[in-house]
């Protein structure tokens, strides 16, 4: 049968169970929308920027496990569009960057948006696709899906050109079907047999430390730490993969980075079992410890074994089978090892190191302005353990990771690997469209704010209820800190003022502005019955920086540290000498 070649892709998306395609029409894929116009499936989502779409389809897949299609026009809408998938690149998220491709049938040359797209593009994806003729459509746009939900999951580029949308081709759909899905990789018995020896052997004390690869296996993560007594740290990212209400549970990283509970609980063990993680500078807080030795690191992708830390075992395997394998042979029939008795001694410290933790920021609170515990606990009570928090790049990613305690993976979204500011709004929008039983909260910087913030005139727009709370310090708090520890002065870091309330206003949102702890919790709740009503809403904080993350802090030192001696000594002479004169 024949069908144009907007038919056929918007066919391919909805069979992959794409439910919005993300982005800004043009010339060349009017063709694709007016299908879209056709299709009850798939929802074409208007952004203002394509960053945003990227960001979008980021924040849907984290929310919700769904893949996402960031939809671009030649050119221009993929070098826009870059930040976003450079993002979920760098952070394992899978998407289908559907870019759209000029005139291949012409003898023209200079023609409007000609550059070498898949050139651009090959460095932040995991493949890019061109295909010739209609009939390769279909398939070769299942075939990119699959490969970027496999492995590492990650963007996946499909070219077409607009010759495929403007004409017709001959196709057979009843001979259409998904890829084959590439093959999952799992532990050798022997992996297993060995990985089991080192954690059984007598006088180990295993620490566990979970990344995002493992969010499916909450419940085995669990069962493991529980089995070995062991305490568990999680990536940045790997936030919520084990409950962090549970007496084992550490902290976000056990580094320079951690407050100091954690890091000599860290510094106890002998043996770090990594699972679904890759050891990244914004994870290890610029690569603030080395993990108790011996390491048996287990990742799907085996390039990133013995990257950053040498392996004594290192294994290529999906987290879940593993650790399914793994509980398995320690429970087995045949040579069943005792269970680890709980060690109240170890409990104890962590649940003391938690609550001096909380204790701290609760007795530094802020005088004139907004506490950041006080904020995020509220937010946390208020809206209930399904509320997923969307966080930037800057000094709330770290507030929140270091405040919020999460119960499940896919509540906490940030950018962490490429830490590209912009991401909180539309990550949240695209979280909102994909969960939209759930409260979603985006944690966003004032600076990162001004990048992105007009999607909410998209927010209204497609009636995705999110409220955005705005961290008022007007600084590019996260470098003007660094700054003026090293520095003395910050330069180029301090924001010019804006009013937010006319940005809200002006893109038809309601606004409302929080000034004092004592107003917290009032706001808050204001700000959820705007959400119950369908409409989203912005909040002004005046947020207090004045206490330092920890996380903050050890990378200062840590950066340091890192310096030869020459420079170390200069960087702080400068700063002593900068303090003592004033200057
Ligand atoms: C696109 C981009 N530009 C610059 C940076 C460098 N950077 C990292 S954090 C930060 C400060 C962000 O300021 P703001 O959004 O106000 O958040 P705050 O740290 O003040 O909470 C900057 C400039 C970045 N990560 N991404
Ligand atoms: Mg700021």
């Amino acid at each position: 049968m024949k069908m144009t070649g907007g038919a056929i892709v918007v066919r391919a998306l909805a069979d992959e169970g794409i439910r919005f395609a993300f982005g800004i029409p043009g010339t060349h894929n009017i063709e694709l929308y007016d299908a879209f116009g056709d299709s009850d499936r798939i929802r074409p989502v208007l952004v203002t920027d394509e960053q945003s779409a990227g960001f979008m389809a980021d924040g849907l897949w984290r929310a919700s496990g769904e893949l996402g299609c960031v939809n671009i026009v030649p050119g221009a809408g993929l070098t826009h569009a870059l930040s976003g998938i450079a993002e979920a690149y760098m952070d394992g998220v899978p998407m289908l960057v559907l870019g759209c491709g000029i005139r291949r049938r012409t003898t023209h040359s200079y023609q409007l948006h000609d550059v070498d797209q898949l050139a651009i593009a090959a460095p932040v994806v995991k493949a890019t696709f061109r295909p010739e003729t209609g009939a390769q459509l279909y398939p070769v746009l299942r075939e990119a899906c699959a490969l970027a939900r496999s492995g590492t999951p990650g963007p996946v580029m499909v070219e077409v050109s607009i010759d495929l949308y403007l004409t017709r081709h001959e196709v057979e759909p009843e001979a259409w079907g998904p890829a084959p899905a590439p093959a999952i990789p799992g532990a050798s018995r022997e992996e297993i047999a060995r990985a089991t020896a080192l954690l059984s052997a007598p006088g180990i004390k295993p620490l566990l430390y979970a990344g995002l690869g493992a969010q499916g296996a909450t419940a085995e993560l669990l069962a493991l730490a529980e089995r070995l007594e062991a305490p568990v740290a999680t990536t940045i990212q790997g936030k919520g993969v084990f409950p962090e209400s549970h007496p084992l549970f550490l902290w976000n990283g056990f580094g320079a980075a951690a407050p100091p509970f954690a890091r000599d609980v860290a510094a106890g063990r002998n043996l770090t079992l990594a699972i679904g993680c890759r050891f990244s500078e914004v994870g290890t807080g610029s690569y603030g410890f080395t993990p108790p030795g011996p390491l048996i690191h287990v990742d799907i992708n085996g390039e990133v074994l013995h990257r950053n830390f040498p392996a004594e075992l290192g294994i290529v395997a999906e987290a879940r089978g593993f650790l399914t394998q793994l509980l398995d042979e320690l429970s087995g029939r045949n040579d069943p090892r005792a269970a680890a008795a709980p060690d109240p001694e170890l409990r104890r410290r962590i649940r003391e190191g938690h609550d001096a933790v909380r204790k701290d920021w609760i007795e530094l609170r802020s005088v004139d302005r907004v506490t950041p515990f006080v904020l995020l606990d509220a937010l946390q009570k208020e809206f209930g353990p399904g509320a997923i928090f969307t966080a930037d790049s800057g000094n709330g990613t770290f507030l929140a990771m270091e405040c919020l305690r999460l119960e499940r993976p896919g509540r906490f979204l940030a950018p962490v690997d490429y830490s590209c500011m912009g991401y909180s709004v539309p990550a949240a929008i695209g979280a909102g469209l994909g969960k939209p039983e759930a409260p979603v909260i985006a944690l966003a910087g004032d600076g990162a704010f001004l990048m992105t913030g007009l999607e909410l005139l998209t927010a209204a727009n497609q009636q995705v209820p999110v409220a955005v709370f705005v961290l008022r310090d007007r600084e590019l708090a996260q470098i003007a800190q660094f700054q003026t520890t090293a520095f003395n002065r910050a330069v180029a870091s301090r924001l010019p003022d804006y009013h937010l309330g006319s940005i809200a206003e002006a893109v038809g949102v309601e606004w409302l502005a929080l000034d004092s702890d004592a107003e917290v919790v009032e706001v808050v709740r204001a700000a959820r019955a705007t959400m119950q009503a369908g409409r989203p809403v912005l909040v002004d904080v005046a947020i207090d920086y004045s206490n330092k993350t920890w996380f903050t802090r050890g990378v200062v030192k840590t950066m340091l540290h890192r310096l030869p001696w020459p420079e170390r000594i200069r960087f702080v002479g400068r700063a002593i000498g900068r303090r003592l004169t004033g200057g």
